[in-house]
């Protein structure tokens, strides 16, 4: 009798493990270092080379080095703003078209080693390395695959020195967290003195596999920017624009640098085989260079809370250039700008009120997945469907009548992005408002809506590719209507 008990017991326990346990991974999954690249949400780009002491955007490429001489140049003074600012890291352009390096390269002499600015030693990337370990950041480089300065640019030669100076940039200064290799490529430079146009073909010349592979043998843990990738995906403006429906999905293979795929860099692919998450790249001015006749012209800190909204709102992550001048120090008006919008950010999100809240689903898969995940403030804890249910809801108890105007919702990536479409409605006077419909997650949304004074918040998934997997629901009172 007692052992039956026994068989009986332990029959039912396996069973309740059987159905507790987690939702299958669905469809292409984040990476580790994607993961990490993911919670960064939010870093600088500098741009800072001979164009900020010749006023362009884009130089030829025969500039002289002695242009270059910043008169107080402090990377610490950029770290320190960018930390202040909430950043997580910074990205430098290490050699833009103009092919100038900001440190000292052994392949050429276009570099600050031929430069007045302390007196030919001194090394930008160095500077930026100490400063972002000083202040807790993450450091990555720009190397402009375009080179108008290079005799051999357009040549098989120029892959090799291309390559050799991303080794010097991959091994000389420390972890590298993202590799930024734009998509500007080819026409009119200076190169070597030939000063004519050269064209290359964007889909063989660079042999970019070849080229990532240096990467993920010489620095593992960094992240691949380019228009397709391979980790990180361009946004496909640069106005600052995520794009609403955002999968972290991509057929990258269809893709290449330099194409013209706009609206799918905006939106990714549903059917994706690969993780490939949207960065947003905008600037704090018109220019991605500093311009003295753009001093007046930086944007507002209610704009660039716009952009935060347009940007990490969208399930993308925000790399907003702030261009140092020629002192070699970030501008007064940019720094304002960006200190008054992070204090606006800490206004817009100053009280939760969804954590520790009643929550209810309509389907649970078991203790483990329970809707009160969602709330926990714990991100490695989530909700989730059983498996064959592809539709559910979620409703959070307010407790009492509460204004509310803003909703922050996580999918748990890890398992990867699912859902296809939901809404979100608000319990006024007894009866169910929508306040917010949407199609994709991903790994975060933060969206607005009119102020409603409500007791309870329900989210519906109406579509998802598989179980639905939801970490975390966040909802705020933000000043304004
Ligand atoms: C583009 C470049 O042509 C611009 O100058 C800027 O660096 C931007 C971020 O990438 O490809």
């Amino acid at each position: 009798m007692k052992r039956n008990i026994l068989f009986i017991a332990s029959l039912v326990f396996l069973s309740s493990c059987a159905t507790v346990s987690p939702p299958e991974p669905y469809g292409p999954l984040p990476s580790e270092r994607q993961l990490a690249w993911h919670q960064m949400e939010y870093y600088m780009f500098v741009h800072f080379t001979v164009n900020t002491f010749t006023d362009k955007e884009w130089g030829y490429g025969d500039e002289k080095e002695s242009v270059f001489n910043p008169s107080a140049l402090d990377c610490r003074q950029w770290a320190k703003v960018a930390s202040e600012a909430g950043m997580k890291g910074i990205i430098i352009t290490a050699k833009h078209h103009d092919g100038f390096c900001l440190w000292p390269s052994g392949l050429t002499d276009h570099s600050v080693k031929n430069s007045l600015w302390k007196n030919g030693q001194g090394d930008v990337l160095k500077e930026l390395r100490q400063a972002c370990d000083e202040y807790g950041l993450k450091m990555g480089v720009y190397l402009s695959p375009w080179d108008r300065n290079s005799a051999v640019y357009g040549t098989p030669e120029y892959l090799a020195y291309y390559r050799g100076q991303l080794r010097e940039l991959l091994t000389g200064y420390g972890d590298i967290f993202e590799v930024w290799f734009d998509g500007a490529n080819g026409g009119d430079g200076f190169y070597g003195g030939a000063r004519e146009t050269r064209k290359i073909d964007n889909r063989t010349y660079y042999d970019w596999k070849n080229t990532h592979k240096i990467v993920r043998e010489l620095q593992p843990l960094a992240l691949m920017f380019s228009d397709a990738g391979p980790d990180v995906r361009w946004v496909g403006n640069e106005r600052g624009l995520g794009s609403l429906t955002n999968w972290c999905l991509l057929k990258k293979d269809e893709m290449y640098p330099g194409g013209d795929f706009a609206r799918i860099l905006g939106e990714g692919h549903e059917d994706g085989n690969y993780w490939v998450p949207a960065e947003v790249d905008v600037s704090i001015r018109r220019g991605w260079f500093w311009h003295r006749s753009q001093d007046s012209l930086v944007r507002s800190p209610e704009n660039l809370l716009g952009l935060y909204y347009s940007s990490v709102g969208r399930n993308s992550n925000l790399l907003l250039n702030v261009p140092p001048d020629t002192r070699g120090l970030l501008h007064e008006n940019d720094v304002t700008s960006l200190m008054e919008f992070k204090t606006l950010r800490e206004k817009e999100f100053a009280i939760e009120f969804a954590r520790g809240r009643n929550v209810k689903a309509s389907i649970t898969r078991g203790k483990r997945f329970s809707a009160s995940n969602v709330n926990d403030g714990n991100p490695e804890t989530y909700w989730a469907a059983k498996d064959d249910r592809t539709t559910a809801d979620l409703t959070i108890d307010l407790d009492k009548e509460t204004e509310v105007n803003r909703i922050l919702i996580q999918e748990y990536i890890r398992l990867g992005q699912r859902v296809q479409e939901f809404k979100a409605e608000a319990l006024v006077n007894g009866e169910w408002q929508q306040i917010i419909d949407g199609t994709t997650i991903g790994y975060k949304i933060i969206r607005k809506f009119p102020v409603v004074k409500t007791s309870k918040i329900k989210i519906t998934i109406s579509k998802s590719k598989a179980c639905p997997v939801i970490s975390n629901i966040e909802l705020y009172r933000a000043p304004g209507d």
